[in-house]
C-alpha cells in the first residue's frame, strides 16, 4: 500500500489493472498522476480511462476520483472549482483526463463553456483517435484513412484540430504532447498545473487493440506519429506559440500508416493524400508559433 504522507508517496496507482498490454493511456497515466501528485481531485468520464476509477467500492488510485458522464467533464471540474473556493480550499489540482470522444465530439461544449469562463483546472484530453472503451468507434478525431468499426470503408474526413479549436478561446496553457516524449510531457503538466486559469493538453496516445499492432510497438509508433508531422508538438502560453516538435526533416508518413491495421489496403494515391495533409497540418501549426524555445528529444 501507499502512505500518502508527504514524503511518503510511492505509488498513487497500484496494480492489477485491466487495460490492454501495451495501452498508451495506461503509460500516460503514470506519467500525468507522477506530476499531480497526492493533492489532486481526478475527473475521468466514462471510456477507457474509467478502468483507473475502478468498480463498484474497489479501486487502484490513492487519490479522490469521480467519474461524471460523457460529455461534461469541464462542468465537474467547474463545479469543484467553485466549492473549493467557497471552502477556501486553493492548494488542490482539479485535473480532467478525457478521451477523444468525450472531448473532442460529445464534451465539446461544457469544455468551450468552462475555457470562456477561464475556470482553473488541468484538462488532459487522451487521445486514441476513437470511441475505444465501447468497440473501436471512429470519433472527430479518427485520422483520414483509418479504418474503424463506424468507417468499415475508411474514415473519409479530417480530424478535427482540437488544439487549435480550445487555442481560439485563448485559455492560460495550451500543448500538444505525446507519450513518446515523456520529459516534454511532464514539464507541458507542471505548465499547465501552475497556468493562472484553464489549462489543456492534447496528449497522443496509441492503442494497440484499436489501431491493429504488436502492444510493444506503442512508442515507436507514439514517435512515428511525431516525427512525421501528422501529430505536430508545441505549446502555446498566454496566446504565445511555441515549438516542441523535434527538429530535422519529416519522415514520410508512409513510416507510419504502415505500422498499423487500421491502415491496411491503403493505395499510393491514399497514402501520398494523407502525406499532403500531414504537411498542411504542420505547416498551419507551425504559422504561429516563435523559434523553437524548446525541443523534444
Ligand atoms: C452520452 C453517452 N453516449 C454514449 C456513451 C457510451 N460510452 C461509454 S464510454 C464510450 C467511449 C468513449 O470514448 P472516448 O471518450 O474516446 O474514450 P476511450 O473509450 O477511447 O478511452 C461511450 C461511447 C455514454 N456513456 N454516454
Ligand atoms: S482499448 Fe486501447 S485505449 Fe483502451 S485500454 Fe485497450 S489499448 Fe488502452
Amino acid at each position: 500500500m501507499s502512505d500518502l504522507r508527504e514524503g511518503f508517496v510511492t505509488d498513487l496507482l497500484q496494480p492489477g489493472l485491466t487495460t490492454c498490454a501495451g495501452c498508451g493511456m495506461a503509460i500516460a497515466f503514470r506519467l500525468l498522476l507522477s506530476q499531480i501528485g497526492p493533492r489532486s481531485i481526478l475527473v475521468i468520464p466514462p471510456g477507457c480511462g474509467y478502468i483507473f476509477i475502478g468498480m463498484g467500492s474497489r479501486t487502484p488510485l490513492q487519490i479522490p476520483a469521480f467519474m461524471g458522464n460523457l460529455g461534461a467533464t469541464a462542468a465537474y471540474l467547474s463545479g469543484m472549482q467553485a466549492g473549493l473556493e467557497v471552502l477556501g480550499k486553493s492548494d488542490l489540482h482539479l485535473v480532467g483526463f478525457a478521451g477523444d470522444g468525450a472531448t473532442v465530439d460529445i464534451g465539446l461544449q461544457s469544455l468551450s463553456g468552462a475555457l470562456e469562463r477561464g475556470q482553473r483546472f488541468l484538462y488532459v484530453c487522451y487521445d486514441n483517435e476513437g470511441y475505444m472503451n465501447t468497440g473501436a468507434q471512429g470519433s472527430g478525431s479518427t485520422p483520414i484513412g483509418a479504418l474503424t468499426t463506424t468507417t468499415p470503408g475508411r474514415k473519409l474526413t479530417p480530424r478535427k484540430d482540437i488544439a487549435r479549436v480550445i487555442a481560439a478561446h485563448n485559455p492560460a496553457y495550451v500543448a500538444t504532447a505525446s507519450v513518446a516524449y515523456p520529459e516534454e510531457l511532464k514539464r507541458s503538466i507542471q505548465r499547465g498545473l501552475a497556468a493562472e486559469g484553464s489549462a489543456f493538453i492534447h496528449l497522443h496516445v496509441p492503442c494497440p487493440t484499436g489501431w491493429h499492432y504488436p502492444p510493444d510497438a506503442t512508442i515507436e509508433i507514439a514517435r512515428l506519429a511525431v516525427e512525421t508531422g501528422l501529430f505536430p508538438l508545441y505549446e502555446i502560453i498566454d496566446g504565445q506559440q511555441r515549438w516542441i516538435q523535434p527538429t530535422g526533416p519529416l519522415r514520410p508518413v508512409k513510416d507510419y500508416v504502415l505500422t498499423q491495421g487500421r491502415f491496411e489496403g491503403l493505395t499510393e494515391e491514399q497514402i501520398a493524400n494523407i502525406q499532403e495533409d500531414a504537411i498542411k497540418g504542420i505547416e498551419r501549426s507551425r504559422a504561429n508559433s516563435m523559434g523553437g524555445l524548446r525541443h523534444a528529444g
